[in-house]
């Protein structure tokens, strides 16, 4: 087994049925992950110890999903100068999802964190395989073909639809 490239960290096992929509494309795209779950408020000792070590064991960039009060992405950022994508996950239905839109999303400037939709770990696999595409031509080739998929998938329904 390839060492982890990108590492998926969620709040609770709750937000796994999200989540596991980053390891499935990861998985789809080649790209070599690891998941687990960290709270940034019921293990905060585990968070600090996850983003302090995410680069020495070779990771390249992590995935951080929480709802609600969702400080995970934000707080990770804060510890590593690994990219980190945050993804909203919406957990309750109180407020929509605004709660973790907005509590990942408006970070201060210094500590970036890059935000999918809300549920939206398909993309933050995505993305995460294009940071590590940059310098993986492997991982960029594999990509080309999920996107030349995803225009052929279109024209086949133009081309339904104009017969
Ligand atoms: C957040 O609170 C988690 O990320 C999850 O989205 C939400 C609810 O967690 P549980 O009460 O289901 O553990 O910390």
């Amino acid at each position: 087994m390839a060492a982890p490239k990108v590492g998926i960290i969620m709040g609770s096992k709750s937000d796994l049925p999200v989540m596991q929509q980053a390891a499935d494309i990861l998985d789809d795209l080649g790209v070599s992950f690891e998941l687990t779950i960290v709270s940034a408020h019921r293990t905060p000792h585990r968070m600090v110890e996850y983003a302090e070590g995410a680069r020495s064991k070779g990771l390249q960039v992590i995935i951080a999903g929480a709802g609600g009060a969702a400080h995970l992405p934000g707080m990770v950022a804060s510890l590593t100068t690994l990219p980190v994508i945050g993804v909203p996950v919406k957990s309750s239905n109180s407020i929509d999802g605004w709660d973790s839109i907005l509590s990942i999303l408006q970070m201060p400037g210094g500590i970036p964190v890059a935000t999918v939709a809300l549920d939206g770990a398909k993309n933050a696999g995505i993305l995460a395989a294009e940071i590590v595409g940059a310098t993986d031509n492997s991982i960029a080739d594999n990509l080309q073909q999920y996107k030349d998929g995803l225009r052929d998938k279109v024209m086949e329904s133009v081309k339904s639809l104009e017969k």
